[in-house]
């Protein structure tokens, strides 16, 4: 009798250890625990904290962070030397207030490149409409690698322990594996993805790094991307992962050419990170990219569900995106996270892209907040792989 009560206690601890052990995912995060994480990404109506509903969707349901703009160079150090830090302050808070990975975007990127970064001092853009831009001309290679070297260093060392990865080097190549034209391709060759992972290692040895591109089922694409890694590799530099975007389309590209890049990365050793997956619902009217200057005009024929998705296309996006995950979550041990670019359909950038005005449903969670349908199949089924 005098043991009744440490019995009891042993009884209840080992059925509620039983319970635990039973209880099945509610949430995205849960469902993909011990796999990989699962992200969403910010804009500023999240991490202030005036779009409540988004921020208490991400707080729920996701486990990893990305900033959407508020880290890219033309809004983090629009002037030389003046580093403007209480959004991605904002940003980074939150993902600490909420426990979430934090995912920094990015240092290394030709696009939303801040005006002067790469131009004479002082230089005058002129910009005439309907006429191509005329640069200015490049700073000298010194000036540039200084340039290069305080953006690198000034942010990492900033968020140095509290950023825990750091996109490196965003969209550097072409579709056909050469490497982008960039002020830093045409200033500094090859050499600035070297330097741009040396600078980033030293100023936060604990951050992980990677490169990232979209359009990583082009075999020429993400060949070079392998033959980066493999060089990184050989001169001792850190390189953790390569981000696939994965801006997908109703129809392109298949599962089986995705799942031919992700073989090839992985052969490496590197880890593949998913990171700005959406899929869009409409009429493409090229061949998909995130390749931003590609545009299209507006007509009511591209824009066929402005009142809402038909049946009929929510199954086939339903059912393709369910064929994604099922490929993911066979791959979860070369998959270290998986991005949704956004939050909602609300807020997608794919409303804007490439057609102005349109009403896109290309993401996990639906205008009102509410998980699509192959939410509810991960939740209920991903712990089964
Ligand atoms: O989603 C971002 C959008 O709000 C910005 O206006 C746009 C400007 O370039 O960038 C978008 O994000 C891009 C990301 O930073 C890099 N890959 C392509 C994404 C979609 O354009």
């Amino acid at each position: 009798m005098k043991n009744f009560p440490k019995l009891l206690i042993v009884l209840l601890a080992v059925t509620a250890l039983a319970s635990c052990a039973d209880k099945k995912p509610a949430t995205l995060a849960e469902a993909f625990k011990g796999k990989f994480t699962i992200g969403a990404t910010l804009n500023k109506g999240v991490y202030s904290g005036t779009d409540t509903a988004a921020a208490n969707l991400v707080i729920r349901q996701f486990s990893s962070i990305t900033a959407e703009n508020c880290m890219k160079q033309e809004n983090i150090q629009p002037e030389k030397g003046k580093f403007y830090w209480d959004e991605a302050e904002a940003f980074v808070s939150f993902g600490e207030k909420y426990d979430k990975e934090i995912i920094g975007h990015n240092l290394v990127w030709h696009s939303q490149m801040a005006r002067w970064f790469a131009f004479e001092d002082g230089a005058k853009f002129e910009f005439i409409p309907g006429q191509r831009p005329v640069f200015p001309p490049y700073c000298s290679k010194e000036e540039f690698l200084e340039r290069m070297h305080d953006h690198i260093t000034t942010l990492v060392s900033h968020f140095k322990g509290r950023v825990d990865v750091w996109e490196v080097c965003n969209e550097i190549l072409e579709d056909d594996g050469t490497f982008r034209k960039s002020p830093y391709y045409n200033i500094l060759g090859e050499e600035f993805v070297y330097l741009a992972f040396q600078w980033a290692h030293e100023a936060d040895p604990d951050a992980r790094l990677y490169l990232n591109d979209y359009n990583m089922h082009i075999p020429a694409k993400v060949d070079t991307y392998v033959r980066l890694v493999k060089e990184l590799q050989s001169r001792g530099l850190r390189v953790d992962a390569v981000g696939m975007q994965e801006h997908l389309d109703i129809n392109n590209p298949t599962v089986e050419e995705f799942e031919t890049s992700l073989n090839k990365i992985a052969a490496t050793g590197v880890k593949v990170y998913i990171t700005e997956w959406d899929m869009s619902a409409l009429p493409n009217p090229y061949l998909m990219s995130a390749e931003i200057t590609n545009r299209f005009e507006y007509t009511p024929e591209t824009d066929p569900y402005k009142e809402g998705l038909s049946a009929e296309q929510s199954k086939l996006w339903n059912n393709r995106v369910q064929s994604f995950v099922e490929c993911y979550l066979k791959h979860a041990d070369v998959i270290d996270r998986w991005t949704q670019w956004g939050t909602t359909d609300a807020t997608s950038w794919k409303n804007g892209f490439p057609i102005h005005g349109r009403t896109d449903y290309p993401l996990l969670f639906d205008r009102a907040c509410q998980p699509k349908p192959v939410v509810n199949w991960i939740i209920a089924n991903a712990q089964k792989f």
